[in-house]
């Protein structure tokens, strides 16, 4: 295996070699990670590796540690059977959602990442004539997408399953914000061929989208073989069983790398309003407009973005995808102030109580 086919490059390249680690220390690149054991594939092999004492004692937050899709620098051990994870490397981009660790009454809001260094997104949706087609959701992973760093490319898998192909297009196209948008059959192998321009020799492509839409099928279509584990769709309903329980790496005999990633329930949005921003361009063109530079686009008056709404120029739906992505940016920048105020900060005894006391 070569540095260049698992996605190397002269980004990496200039901060591996700037950390000066002398002879014995490799970069690899996590596939794998569960709870503090990591896969690790560099040129060397495969190797399961843990962070050494010094790395644990510099990380400060759950993302300070390596995650899937990360370059790291190993020690390989004498013996050749494992290795030591000694520096994390600077990503390029990176995927990441806001989850919730809840501990006694108090639950803190952190930073989770799904992937990192990742080249394309495949946003993959259903067309099952059910809930595996949802153009609020695939707005949430463009958000996402644009946020990370990473080019997104919409896929509407099961296309064997729909009966109004061409609509359904039509309707992701408005929303894509430029971004492509193919139709395909997994099972068929209807529309596979042109998703391999994306898959390209060191080109890192990640599948994101709920469970049972497809994703595993789809990595093994592109590889040519059974490399993921599908899952039977349950009867009543076409959504298949959880299947992938973590985000892993594969490296294609083929060329090209891709990540699979289990379904993601919902997406919190973990980013900024920029990010946004390109998802509901023409929102924000049309909100240039208002006569308020703070308009929330409700009641105030001269709100460009209300008439064209009246005027059906956008549709509502839409413009409450929009208020909601941006409320939960704001609230979610918010519980991250607060959390860090908390950390630094020695707890406050609630003032009531004190004085109650001294009744
Ligand atoms: N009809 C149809 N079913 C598909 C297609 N792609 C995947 N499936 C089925 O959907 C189920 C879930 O697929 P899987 O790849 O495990 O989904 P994942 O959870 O997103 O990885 C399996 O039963 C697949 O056979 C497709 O293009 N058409
Ligand atoms: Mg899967
Ligand atoms: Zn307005």
């Amino acid at each position: 295996m070569t540095l260049k086919s698992l996605g190397w490059s002269e980004f990496f390249r200039q901060e591996f070699q700037s950390l000066e680690l002398g002879t014995g220390i490799t970069p690899a690149r996590v596939s794998r990670n569960s709870k503090h054991i990591y896969h690790v594939i560099c040129e060397e092999g495969k190797f399961v590796a843990r962070v050494s004492g010094a790395f644990r004692h510099q990380a400060k937050e759950s993302s300070d540690y390596p995650s899937v899709g990360d370059w790291v620098a190993i020690k390989i051990s004498p013996d050749g059977l494992e290795a030591e994870i000694r520096v994390l490397l600077p990503r390029r981009t990176v995927f990441s959602r806001q989850a919730v660790s809840a501990s006694g009454t108090e639950s803190k809001s952190y930073e989770q990442i799904v992937a990192a260094n990742v080249d394309v997104a495949f946003l993959v949706a259903a067309l099952d004539g059910g809930r595996g087609f949802n153009l609020r959701r695939i707005e949430r992973y463009l958000t996402l997408t644009r946020n990370s760093g990473a080019d997104p490319v919409i896929l509407l898998n099961k296309a064997d399953l729909s009966s109004e192909l061409d609509s359904e297009l039509d309707q992701a196209k408005s929303i894509s914000a430029g971004a492509p948008v193919h139709a395909i059959s997994a099972t068929e192998e209807r529309g596979v061929e042109p998703l391999r321009q994306y898959v390209r020799d060191g080109k890192t492509v990640v599948l994101l989208g709920p469970s049972g839409i497809g994703k595993s099928t789809i990595i093994n279509r592109i590889a040519k073989e059974e490399i993921m584990k599908t899952s039977e769709v349950r009867s009543g309903d076409s959504r298949g069983r959880h299947t992938t329980s973590w985000s892993e790496l594969l490296v294609l005999s083929s060329g090209g790398i891709l990540i699979d990633t289990p379904g993601l329930r919902d997406v919190q949005l973990w980013s900024d309003e920029s990010s946004i921003e390109e998802t509901f361009q023409e929102i924000i063109e049309i909100a240039e407009h208002c006569r308020f530079r703070d308009c929330n686009h409700s009641t105030e008056p001269g709100c460009a973005v209300i008439e064209a709404l009246q005027s059906g120029k956008i549709s509502e739906s839409r413009l409450t995808s929009y208020k909601k992505q941006k409320q939960e940016i704001i609230n979610s920048s918010r519980r991250r102030e607060l959390g860090e105020k908390k950390k630094h900060e020695p707890p406050v005894r609630p003032r009531r109580k004190v004085q109650r006391r001294k009744k």
